[in-house]
């Protein structure tokens, strides 16, 4: 459906003056209490949204809890699949990315038996990931929003949302407000409030498994993303940027990262990657190491009133195969088109079904991140059960490497949603 090339008016001049008491906040830069979209969260979701909408002319409001230094240095992602760089090119977005992005197109699955080496990018459709580290794709975001006129709050912590009335309330360092939206998107991650105001409970899953991710100061070890797959636990290698690397290590669920010192990191991946049967691991220092819980959690729906929930407010994925920026990104999209139809032609059609599009495409990819984990991850222990696990998995990796259809299917998606 087409979204009309004209860019709304700006409102910038119709916009009521906040009725807050606190004449410093206004000082500051006037809170309006009326604005077309207000948008919490200024991760990956948030500012595509924010980005659309603004080069529509749409007036937005981002709200965000933390301050612009953290949420530009907060490294997460950095695998991101062609459906993501087809919308952040067409958008006008994607100018670090297209300058420092790597391409990406092959996977390792290391065993005591050998590695599996598959060649992704040329199987399936063909198509590769780009690499490149979140925490720079949210600084571009925020430098393109704030160019196209896009207001933006840092240090803004959202409180609640009343779906019926637009309305969010929030507390910054001034004290407490509110503003009203047209439209209220909840892009405020996995574990912010506005999903709170969505009735019916998410669908949830504890994988029962944690990993330590760990940044290191040091060129990647392996031309390619590396799966160790190990007695001890899983082992995990992927390339952030020349000289910064992601590594994964399973580890208990009450592990403290704090325990896990750098010569103990640099063990247990060197044992876990079986080094002393191919090459060393490329060591430096360890910048962030942080214990993740692979948990997934889907909301029923993604609307209520004039509330749309986007990215991992929507749907929690865990990290297993790299998708929910990619679908953060995704949701973004379909949204921002939603919104602008509503307001440039009054056509509801794409407002209306956006959970019926997204929902579909997040259980698609919560459920080849859930193939990835039983993958990844065999139990210890001598159980009939916990064996029986262990053999599916060796039939699992049998299938990848004998069938050419299921390496197709798995390279689809992999890089796709
Ligand atoms: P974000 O990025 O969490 O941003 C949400 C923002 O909302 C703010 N916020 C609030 N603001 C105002 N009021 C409140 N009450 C608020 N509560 C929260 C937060 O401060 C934050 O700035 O969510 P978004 O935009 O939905 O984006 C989702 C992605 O960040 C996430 O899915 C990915 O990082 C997941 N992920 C990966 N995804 C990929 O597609 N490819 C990858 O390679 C990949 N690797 C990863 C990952 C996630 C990881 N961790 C840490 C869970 C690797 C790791 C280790």
């Amino acid at each position: 459906m087409a979204v009309s090339a004209d860019p709304l008016p700006s409102r910038v001049a119709d916009r009521q003056i906040g009725t807050s008491t606190d004449t410093r906040r206004q000082e500051e830069g006037e809170l309006t209490d009326q604005v077309r979209v207000v948008i919490v969260g200024a991760g990956p979701a948030g500012l595509v949204l924010g980005n659309i909408l603004r080069a529509r002319g749409v007036d937005t409001l981002v709200l965000e809890r933390n301050s612009r230094e953290y949420v530009q240095n907060r490294a997460r992602a950095g695998f991101l699949g062609v459906h993501s760089v087809r919308v952040l090119t067409e958008h006008g977005l994607a100018g670090g990315l297209l300058r420092a992005g790597r391409s990406h197109g092959t996977c390792v699955f290391r065993t005591g038996e050998g590695e599996l080496t598959l060649y992704y990018g040329q199987l399936g459709r063909g198509e590769s990931h780009v690499v490149y580290p979140q925490q720079d794709l949210v600084t571009d975001l925020v430098a393109s929003y704030l160019d196209r006129g896009g207001e933006l709050r840092f240090g803004v912590a959202v409180t609640d949302v009343d779906p019926a009335t637009g309305t969010v309330r929030y507390r910054d360092s001034f004290g407490a407000g509110e503003v009203t939206g047209r439209f209220v998107a909840g892009c405020d991650g996995g574990h912010g409030v506005t999903r709170q105001a969505v009735p019916g409970r998410p669908a949830t899953r504890d994988h029962g498994v944690s990993w330590l991710a760990v940044l290191a100061a040091a060129p990647q070890s392996m031309a390619a993303v590396t799966y160790a797959l190990h007695d001890r636990g899983f082992a995990g290698h992927m390339a952030r940027g020349p000289q910064v690397t992601r590594y994964y290590l399973q580890v208990q669920a009450d592990d403290e990262p704090s325990a896990w010192t750098e010569e103990r990191i640099w063990t247990a991946l060197g044992e876990r990657m079986r080094v002393g049967e191919y090459w060393p691991l490329r060591t430096g220092p360890v910048t962030e190491r942080r214990i993740v819980h692979l948990r997934s959690a889907v909301a029923s729906r993604l609307q209520h009133g004039r509330l749309f929930l986007a990215g991992d407010a929507a749907s929690l994925i865990s990290p297993s195969a790299a998708k929910g920026a990619n679908l953060a990104i995704m949701a973004a999209e379909v949204l921002a088109r939603g919104i602008t139809d509503v307001l440039t032609r009054d056509d509801e059609r794409v407002l209306a079904a956006y959970s019926r599009t997204c929902l579909p495409r997040i259980w698609r990819a919560q459920e080849f991140s859930h193939w990835m984990i039983e993958l990844l991850h065999a139990p210890a222990g001598d159980d009939p059960d916990i064996g029986f696990r262990r053999s599916l998995r060796r039939a699992r990796l049998d299938s990848l490497r004998d069938s050419r259809a299921h390496q197709d299917f798995f390279a689809e998606n992999y890089v796709g949603i």
